[in-house]
């Protein structure tokens, strides 16, 4: 039987499940693919009759957290109750979506469990985030959040905890995924979901993924600047990293309100984090 292409949904151990049109595989991978690293969401050529994986097709991009390649659009899952709302996790996802060429949503999850003082204080980054271009939806908002996902492939990423599986539970109730109470003690989730999986959702595919107690991001300071889209200005030095350079429109644009000052104090700690050169 001849080789066939097909996409990588899940990967368990040694067994990794493609599917291709509408028919789903359980299969193994030769010594020498199984050496490269195979990723949920590659797309790979299979041999029919052995059930092998023979080929990984060149990727789009690929990201660590959540593991997954050729990815299209993140929806970044952001609670505002348990796990704390954090504009800093966001502005971090937003620099890794931006520099895999990914299109950010932000989520948010848990409105019905806080007051109105809380809602004021989110409502801030909301309407800021949305002045920049990223789109903001409510989890409540499932007919909107379906049609993002069509023809695409779509990853979730956010806190354990958050809510990444409730959601695709409400979107497609046959999912029927595992969820978990957060520790009230600990104040997060329990990592309930372990494993990467590309479900199939009108037309498109979205993983949901484990949820994670930290990130990494691999650029370089002097790259962190590309990634803040709102931040392209007319400073005085073209190199300029808007810290305390002399001339600097971000630092200014910050001072006039015009940029918000949590977003600024954001990508200042990311660029303190990341190492000096690549
Ligand atoms: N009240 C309320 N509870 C929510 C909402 N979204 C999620 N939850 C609850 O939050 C808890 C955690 O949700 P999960 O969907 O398991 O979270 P997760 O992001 O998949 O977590 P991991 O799999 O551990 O990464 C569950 O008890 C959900 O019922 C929401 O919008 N409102
Ligand atoms: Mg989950
Ligand atoms: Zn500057």
């Amino acid at each position: 039987m001849e080789n066939k292409q097909g996409k990588l949904i899940n990967i368990n151990k040694d067994l990794y499940t493609i599917m291709n049109s509408n028919s789903v595989f359980l299969c193994t991978a030769r010594g020498k693919i199984r050496n490269e690293k195979l990723l949920v969401g590659d797309n790979v050529i299979f041999n029919e009759s052995n059930k092998t994986i023979e080929e990984i097709l060149p990727r789009k991009n690929s990201l660590i957290r959540p593991l997954v390649s050729n990815i299209d659009k993140l929806f970044i899952i952001t609670s505002t109750h348990i796990p704390k709302f954090s504009s800093y996790l966001i502005d971090k996802f937003l620099v890794i979506a931006f520099s895999n060429n990914i299109i950010p949503y932000i989520i948010l999850t848990k409105e019905d469990l806080i007051n109105k003082k809380e809602k004021q204080e989110i409502k801030k980054f909301i309407k800021y985030y949305k002045k920049i271009g990223i789109k903001v939806y409510s989890n409540k908002k499932i007919n909107k959040i379906k049609k993002e996902i069509k023809n695409n492939l779509v990853a979730l990423t956010g806190q354990t905890g958050a809510g990444k599986s409730t959601l695709l539970n409400k979107i497609d109730k046959n999912l029927n995924l595992e969820t978990n109470e957060v520790s009230m003690h600990l104040k997060r989730g329990k990592h309930t979901t372990r494993m990467v999986t590309l479900h199939k959702l009108n037309n498109g595919l979205i993983a949901d993924t484990p949820g994670f107690s930290s990130i990494e991001l691999n650029i370089s300071k002097e790259e962190v600047k590309k990634y803040f889209i709102e931040f392209q200005s007319k400073c005085k030095y073209k190199t300029c990293n808007h810290i305390n350079e002399d001339g600097c429109d971000v630092i200014k644009r910050v001072k006039n309100k015009e940029i918000l000052e949590e977003r600024y104090e954001n990508y200042k700690k990311i660029y303190e984090e990341m190492k000096n050169e690549r």
